[in-house]
């Protein structure tokens, strides 16, 4: 609770619950690292942060797999899924992933929150029974209508989208009134330009729902445009038509799931009950009473869903629309849903705020599948390369989400040098006993230039990109020679770094965040040579002011990249002798953490910190 006597919101984020039904590859790893990152990140700004990740364990997939896996028996999925889902387990606590619950769609609790979502658009006629015709694709666990499958050859019909080989299904099935909430889904996508990110991936949301965003023709920079505004205007096909979905299977197919509460021939169609996790997760049946309360409580809604850009459909139309059918009234015949969440408020189940679609990895340029023995082993990554650097490849290279990257060990090495020369080597020249000595002899008081820079510079600062730091130090090199000083500049840099750091990450750019933090060190690195406090030319005076501001350069540094790199920046903040992430101080206070910080950094010229130091960096703690 806060003042306003408020529930204070915890931040939601949760990443796909996978299929245990082969080993995690570095595509499962990746999302997950996405997730981790912002998890962190916001709980450094102080938020309680909910971080939900998991296993999918029903389906046709599964129980194939199982079934294969104990040569034909039946009913061994539960035993083949504990195994599995503990391999996706481990690998987020490998990764040091700060997944607050890992929730599995075996487990009690989901199955009670399924029922309870079935009764209710059951009970509002959201639900009917009806014949299904159409195709199933086990591997990708999806329907598929005859327009969406090809025949490569006359006995083999494959989906168009993903090439998965599909079987033809003629059954009794539950069916989802789809249909009836589209133009809800609409009217709820034309208000939150922002809600799937990045936007071309909610144009493709518009595209599924039959609509396109309408894009000014004056429109410089249609994107920046979208973001500040409130609706995006779309043209509409009128014709279209949101098909319902099966969302059941008959019980001879599929055993290994949710039953149908009280249709025992039935079982729930995997994805109906996966996408509800998310539900489960956040304490979902909020008793009626206080339902809304408890909604926020448990965290609901989600505040960013991180997904692959090959589950886009499920998360951003078939969620949605059964969140809204929850929230709204009995259906009631054609294009009934007119106003769904105007019935009883304390029922509205609110939607997800944003959609964080990313793009894929490839492996030797090509999709990763077992068949090729090309998936890259996350484990084995770590195991090489060490935690930290895998999670910075993958956010330095994979953080703008819309490119497919490809997975390589000469990237890998590429960024793993990146870090040792630009953030090891750096730490380890500042670190080292023979600076530290030449400093200390010229400890003095900080030159005003800079200790000016140091007390306000972040706050009248307002340059908000590297680039507009280097003119704004021009300019004022006339008035202000001081100024041009490369540890003012440098100290310029390091300033404004968080401001810039928390826009990208706002934005949800982690990987501009990272390239902020990196270009920060570039300068760091420079004027470390630039300077050369190591030549004996050099005054210690100066020698001294260098060391300081490198210090304060590494401290915020340091601060900004937990979120990346959680391991190497404990270390560096052990080995600088600090222990929170950016402080907020003020000048004063700042001042005094600077001075007694020196001294800390006296302590630790000690072996035995360095030696953990870099116990750590290898990844070996
Ligand atoms: O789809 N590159 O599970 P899944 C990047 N159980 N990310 C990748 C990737 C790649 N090559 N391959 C997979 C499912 N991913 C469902 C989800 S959610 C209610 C149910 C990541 O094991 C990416 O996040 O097939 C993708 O969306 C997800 O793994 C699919 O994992």
């Amino acid at each position: 609770h806060n003042g306003d006597n408020k529930i204070h919101k915890p931040y939601y984020i949760t990443t796909p619950i996978f299929y245990p039904n082969a080993s995690p590859h570095i595509g499962h790893l990746y999302t997950l690292v996405a997730g981790d990152v912002f998890a962190r990140y916001q709980r450094a700004r102080g938020r309680d942060v909910r971080f939900l990740a998991g296993t999918d364990e029903h389906g046709m997939k599964i129980q194939k797999a199982a079934r294969a896996h104990f040569g034909g028996e039946a009913g061994r999925e539960k035993e083949f899924c504990d195994a599995l889902s503990k391999r996706f387990r481990d690998l987020g606590s490998r990764a040091n992933i700060s997944n607050t619950c890992f929730m599995r769609t075996s487990s009690d609790e989901h199955h009670r929150a399924v029922e309870h979502v079935w009764r209710d658009l059951y009970a509002k006629g959201y639900i009917y029974k009806s014949k299904y015709e159409g195709w199933y694709s086990i591997t990708d666990e999806c329907f598929y209508t005859d327009s969406q499958i090809t025949y490569p050859t006359p006995t083999t019909p494959v989906s168009i989208e993903t090439g998965s080989a599909v079987e033809r299904t003629s059954e009794e099935n539950y069916m989802f009134r789809l249909s009836a909430l589209r133009d809800a889904l609409l009217a709820h996508y034309t208000a939150r330009p922002g809600s799937v990110y990045p936007k071309q991936y909610y144009d493709n949301v518009l595209g599924m729902l039959g609509a396109a965003p309408i894009v000014p023709s004056s429109g410089s920079g249609s994107e920046v445009a979208a973001k500040s505004q409130d609706t995006v205007k779309t043209a509409v096909l009128d014709d279209f038509v949101l098909s319902d979905i099966s969302i059941s299977r008959p019980r001879s197919r599929l055993e290994w799931g949710v039953q149908v509460p009280d249709d025992p021939e039935q079982t729930v169609y995997v994805w109906f009950d996966a996408l509800l996790i998310y539900l489960t997760g956040a304490g979902y049946p909020w008793s009626s009473t206080g339902s809304a309360t408890k909604q926020t409580q448990g965290g609901w809604p989600a505040d960013v869903q991180v997904i692959g850009k090959d589950i886009l459909r499920f998360h951003a139309i078939y969620l949605p629309a059964i969140l809204l059918a929850l929230s709204g009234g009995p259906y009631s015949g054609t294009g009934a849903n007119s106003s769904p969440g105007t019935t009883n408020s304390s029922a509205i189940v609110q939607l997800p705020k944003t959609l964080l679609t990313h793009a894929h990895w490839t492996s030797s340029q090509k999709k990763m599948s077992k068949s090729l023995g090309n998936v890259a082993d996350p484990l084995q990554a770590m195991e090489e390369w060490g935690v930290d650097v895998v999670r910075f490849y993958m956010m330095r290279v994979g953080g703008r989400w819309m490119a497919d990257a490809d997975w390589s060990t000469e990237q890998l090495d590429k960024h793993y040098k990146e870090i040792q020369s630009q953030l090891g080597n750096y730490f380890l020249r500042i670190a080292s006993p023979r600076i530290a000595e030449r400093a200390k002899g010229g400890a003095g008081p900080i030159p005003e230039a800079l200790k000016r820079i140091f007390t306000d510079g972040a706050s009248t600062s307002t340059s908000t990109s590297s680039a507009s730091i280097e003119v704004e130090v021009r300019e004022n090199h006339m008035e202000n020679e001081e100024l041009c000083d490369p540890n003012a500049l440098l100290l310029r840099h390091t300033l404004a770094l968080k401001g810039r750091v928390d826009t990208c990450m706002e934005e949800l750019e982690a990987g501009n965040a990272l390239a902020e933090i990196m270009a920060v060190l570039k300068v760091a690195n420079k004027t470390l040579t630039d300077i050369a406090p190591w030549a004996r030319t050099t005054p210690p005076e100066v020698v001294h002011t260098t060391w300081v501001v490198a210090l304060e350069t590494l401290r915020i540094v340091a601060g900004c990249l937990e979120p990346f790199m959680p391991g190497i920046a404990r270390s560096l903040q052990e080995g600088l002798g600090v222990t929170d992430a950016v402080g907020e101080t003020d000048g004063e206070g700042r001042e005094s953490e600077w001075n007694g910080k020196e001294e800390k950094m006296e302590e630790i010229y000690g072996e035995e910190a360095m030696r953990r130091f870099w116990r750590r960096w290898d990844g070996k703690d």
